[in-house]
């Protein structure tokens, strides 16, 4: 207590400086911005990128993450502007871990890319099957149809404590039908595929010649080269303006006012890439990772303060807000991400989500 008491007072101290300094002519450009900004770097060292070059030639559509060792996780981002209301426990201790080299998708996998895969193996994906009755006791036979989650579109919501306000089951939404049997990703075949469960998107990637990728690998790839930055493109969510991501703007859920230019999806090289050429690696879709999510692994995994190799999750899922339901790591957060909800599009930060069940914002994209 004393400890935390001493660093808010440090904290203050320096706050009323930068204040000075402003009022000074500085230029600092947020007050106390700058200095929650260093606090929030003092977690992070230098990302060390493997000098390895990639084995060969890179595969169409991927590119060269060249692995090494980086600072993993994110420091509580609530003092940053726009830093949103959660304090991300569950991505601390930041840690050092080190990753091989490999080839990522510069893309989440489109639906064209998706159709492709479907049309060469005829797979049927997890939210076009009929849901086993045994899975659902007690659930009448009426209710258990194909379909998947969508955004409701609400026009109220009483507070946001309760999720179910802006999500509901869409009977017959899946892939090609993102909300519903009147609905078609015509068009559209370079925006991500969405309503793929876990299991969906590891068939893919396995016919694709790859896998999905650990939670490890993805952070890494995201940082792209940078180290302790709130976003995979540096410190500021709009700089000079400009999105860098499709997240939610406006009063959410109910006021959507799209001023990244996407009030839905976008296509998945709508806005640019990090340092790596990877595009999409903030907001859109949520990707699939292949860890199992659990809340303390991090803790678990840092304990004796060595760089962790290759980490590859937990044996088992742990949920804390949902202990008795297994969860699959994703990443990335999606384009109804906002600092007045989640801010999951935050370098660093983690998701989850149930592996037996895709959403209209959860895409994936893979890597070998
Ligand atoms: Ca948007
Ligand atoms: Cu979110």
């Amino acid at each position: 207590m004393g400890m935390l008491k001493d660093r808010n007072w440090r904290k203050h101290w320096r706050r009323a400086v930068f204040g000075v300094c402003i009022l000074a002519g500085c230029g600092a450009p947020v007050f106390g911005e700058a200095d929650a900004l260093a606090d929030f770097r003092a977690a992070f060292a230098p990302t060390v990128e493997s000098t390895e070059g990639p084995p060969g030639e890179a595969p169409p559509g991927m590119v060269w993450v060249p692995g090494g060792e980086f600072s993993m996780g994110i420091a509580d981002p609530r003092a940053l502007q726009r830093g949103g209301r959660e304090a991300m426990e569950d991505a601390r201790p930041v840690h050092r871990v080190r990753v091989d080299g490999f080839w990522m998708a510069k893309t989440p996998v489109t639906n064209r890319e998706f159709a492709e895969f479907v049309d060469a193996t005829g797979y049927v994906t997890v939210a076009e099957r009929r849901p086993d009755p045994e899975d659902f006791p007690g659930v009448p036979e009426e209710y258990l149809v194909p379909g998947s989650l969508v955004f409701s579109d609400p026009r109220e919501v009483e507070g946001l404590g309760d999720y179910r306000q802006w999500w509901r089951w869409a009977p017959g939404a899946y892939w090609r039908r993102p909300y519903g049997p009147d609905s078609s990703v015509e068009g559209k075949d370079e925006y991500p595929v969405v309503h793929v469960a876990w299991a969906d998107a590891a068939a893919y990637a396995e016919w694709a010649g790859g896998r999905l990728p650990t939670e490890a690998e993805w952070e890494f790839a995201a940082r792209g080269g940078l180290s302790g930055k709130p976003y995979p493109w540096g410190e500021e969510l709009i700089p000079d303006g400009d999105w860098r991501a499709n997240t939610w703007q406006g009063r959410f859920p109910v006021e959507n006012t799209a001023e990244d230019g996407h009030e839905g999806l976008a296509p998945v090289k709508a806005y640019p890439p990090n340092g790596y050429g990877l595009y999409g690696m903030a907001g859109n879709v949520w990707e699939w990772c292949a860890d199992w999510y659990h809340a303390r692994a991090y803790r678990m995994r840092a304990e004796d303060g060595e760089a962790v190799d290759n980490p590859r999750g937990p044996e088992k899922s742990y949920d804390p807000a949902d202990p008795r339901t297994p969860k699959r790591s994703t990443r990335g957060g999606s384009f109804l991400c906002t600092d007045q909800y989640c801010t999951r599009y935050m370098v660093g930060t983690r998701g989850r989500s149930e592996p037996d069940s895709g959403a209209v914002h959860i895409g994936f994209r893979i890597v070998k």
